[in-house]
């Protein structure tokens, strides 16, 4: 499929996004998400794929949404519209996701990056959720994902008064995996990506899900659910082949189902 506003490449069994819109610091107009969204979903069908990196520029992830097609927008466009519904078709994507961020990840930026799985930075990377410098506050989760990621007080400073974290204090506030300088970034993520989609797909698949229950779930909920997703991995032959292949001091040969 052809996009205009994204590009897309597999590297071995990692689908590779880029978001392609230099002109606008990669904003997320309707026509990128909905690429987007298409790109994520056809590598997650995708059986030779087993992980994914989205990354932007080294100037800039993504600056936010596009505030050019937002600006004359009505509440009643905005609500009947499917703007930031169609941003929420992150959530159904079953195979990791690794955002590899540079530069400016702001406003739906920093929202997408946190949307991830994982997340690997550049030493250049900016965080910040600058909504409130326009007049709005973050829509597409920020106010949710980051307060979780990174605490209350640091959140509301964030969200109130575009407050903008550095790559080093994203790090060290659990925000993102890890940093390194602006040349390696996408190797790093790209490599993090490979690693995962080598190991069995449907532990990772699991793994992903259960992680992800810690935020939805009570922990007695969460517990049983990933107790679920625990005894469900023992019908696999993938089970099968990983204990043996330990036993037998061997390589696991991991089939996917
Ligand atoms: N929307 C549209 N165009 C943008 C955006 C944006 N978010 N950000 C940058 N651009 C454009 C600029 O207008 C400019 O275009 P032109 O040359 O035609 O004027 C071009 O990109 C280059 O930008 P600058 O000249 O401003 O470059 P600087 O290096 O001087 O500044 C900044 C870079 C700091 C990134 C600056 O452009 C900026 O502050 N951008 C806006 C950041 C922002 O406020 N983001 C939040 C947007 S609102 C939002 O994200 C709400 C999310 C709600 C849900 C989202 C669902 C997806």
């Amino acid at each position: 499929m052809s996009y205009t506003t994204i590009l897309t490449e597999t590297r071995g069994r990692v689908g590779l996004i880029t978001l392609n819109r230099p002109e606008a610091m990669n904003a997320l107009n309707g026509t990128l998400l909905s690429e987007l969204m298409a790109a994520l979903s056809a590598f997650d069908a995708d059986d030779n794929i087993g992980a994914m990196v989205i990354t932007g520029s080294e100037r800039a992830f993504a600056a936010g949404a596009d505030i050019k097609e937002m600006a004359e927008a009505s509440a009643v466009e905005m609500l009947a519209g499917s703007f930031v519904e169609s941003f929420d078709g992150i959530r159904k994507i079953r195979k990791p996701i690794i955002a590899a961020v540079s530069g400016y990840a702001l406003g739906g930026g920093c929202e997408l990056a946190m949307s991830c799985d994982m997340l690997v930075a550049s030493e250049t990377a900016k965080f910040g959720q600058p909504e409130v410098t326009i007049g709005v506050i973050p829509g597409a989760g920020g106010t949710q994902r980051l307060t979780r990621a990174v605490g209350k007080a640091l959140a509301m400073e964030m969200v109130l008064n575009n407050r903008t974290l550095s790559a080093a204090e994203a790090l060290q506030y659990g925000l993102v995996n890890r940093v390194v300088p602006v040349e390696r970034y996408l190797d790093e993520a790209l490599a993090l990506a490979t690693e995962i989609a080598g190991r069995a797909p449907l532990a990772v698949r699991l793994g992903k899900e259960a992680v992800n229950k810690a935020f939805e779930l009570s922990l007695s909920e969460g517990l049983e659910a990933e107790r679920r997703a625990f005894y469900m991995l023992f019908a696999t032959q993938d089970q099968k082949e990983g204990m043996k292949a330990f036993v037998e001091k061997r390589k696991p040969d991991w089939k996917g189902y």
